[in-house]
């Protein structure tokens, strides 16, 4: 064989090599990248509750909240991002913690305790490095968050009644279904009341999903008393062996008098049953940040909320509106969603919370 014979052939097995490292490189990362999203991407969207097939749909691995958290993860660490590289602790490096945590949405008054804080506790661990603030911010976030009662709770013996209530499209029936589905996976069996019955289209929404997780449904008529089928609802679930009935109630603007009337009704129904409610849960849409703190108040009000669920965590950057909640009305938030299929539902956890922000 001639010698440049020899090169052409010995450099082709050198690319062939080449080439066939490189597909299996590849390979071994997609296999990675798709056992961190928890397996191929699961159907997602309302549309696809519409769509619901006769197949109740298995709970898959609860999704990390890590992997929902990027955009409220980014805006802190833009802002802290400021830290590095700094010579001291002055009032830029204060300006940046300020900013980060307002752009985040943690709200003006729980910004400013948190501070205020942060500074006892860098003197405290003598810290002179600014960027040794930013695990300093953590303990705090962490601490901050510490203490509160997260639990759904079940009643003793007899019908279990989680009440859901927000304002409109916050996510109450998307929750709904995402709970009766945990209920129903730990073995629970759950009745959904579709006391929405202010639209049609709210109830058949409902009876979707019930369809979908493998739920149990009780409606009444478009524009009857709500009240009138927690009532049933409760009177079937003993007969159907529910463990939870879980209510379904129709959007309502804070501000609307009547219909926070409505709302306190439909409650002292649930209460008729003693030890049966043991949760009102107010949803709140993440996304509109601050003004969740006003519906809060108002709906606290009017039916003693339990726990908040706070949706739309996956689509937003105003994660920090987590501890204004528990700050400024001291009720614990229990559960957030970061999206819209039925498993996109995560027991909140603050050193999971907290770990995310700034993983
Ligand atoms: N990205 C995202 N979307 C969500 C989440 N929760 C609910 N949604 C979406 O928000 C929209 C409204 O959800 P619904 O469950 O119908 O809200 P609702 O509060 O019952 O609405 P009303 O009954 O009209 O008051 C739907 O498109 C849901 O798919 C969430 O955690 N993340
Ligand atoms: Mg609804």
């Amino acid at each position: 064989m001639s010698p440049t014979l020899a090169a052409v052939l010995l450099i082709g097995i050198f690319v062939l090599a080449g080439l066939l490292i490189a597909l299996g490189l590849g390979l071994s990362r997609r296999a990675q990248r798709l056992e961190e999203a928890g397996g191929p991407a699961a159907p997602t969207g309302a549309d696809t509750a519409d769509a619901a097939s006769s197949a109740v749909a298995v709970p898959a691995r609860p999704p990390l909240l890590r992997d929902r958290l990027g955009k409220t993860r980014a805006t802190l660490s833009r802002s802290l991002g400021a830290l590095t590289g700094r010579r001291a602790i002055d009032d830029d490096a204060w300006d940046s913690v300020e900013e980060a945590l307002l752009v985040a949405d943690v709200g003006v008054a729980t910004t400013s305790r948190l501070i205020n804080d942060l500074r006892a506790r860098a003197a405290a661990n003598r810290v002179s490095d600014p960027e040794q603030l930013v695990p300093l911010l953590r303990e705090e976030l962490v601490e901050d968050l510490a203490g509160a009662d997260r639990l759904l709770h079940h009643a003793p013996d007899g019908t279990t009644v989680w009440l859901f209530v927000g304002v409109n499209g916050t996510g109450k029936t998307t929750t709904i279904a995402k709970l009766a589905q945990r209920e129903i996976a730990d073995g629970r069996p759950a009745l959904l009341a579709a006391a929405d019955t202010f639209r049609a289209a709210a109830a058949d929404q409902l009876s979707h999903w019930a369809d979908r997780v493998g739920a149990d449904v009780v409606r009444g008529q478009e524009g009857a008393d709500p009240g009138s089928v927690v009532f049933d609802a409760m009177n079937a679930a003993g007969g159907r062996g529910a463990g939870v009935v879980l209510v379904d109630t129709a959007g309502r603007m804070h501000t609307k008098v009547n219909l926070m009337e409505e709302l306190k009704k439909v409650r002292r129904i649930a209460e008729r049953t003693p030890g049966a409610l043991q949760e009102v849960l107010l949803v709140i849409d993440a996304t509109t940040g601050q003004n969740g703190l006003t519906q809060a108040t108002q709906f606290a009000d009017a039916v003693d909320v339990t726990g908040v669920v706070l949706t739309k965590l996956d689509g937003t950057a105003k994660g920090g509106i987590v501890l204004a909640i528990e700050a400024e009305l001291d009720i614990p938030v229990k559960l957030v969603g970061v999206g819209e299929s039925p498993d996109d539902l995560v027991p909140f956890d603050p050193e999971e919370f907290v770990a995310a922000l700034f993983a």
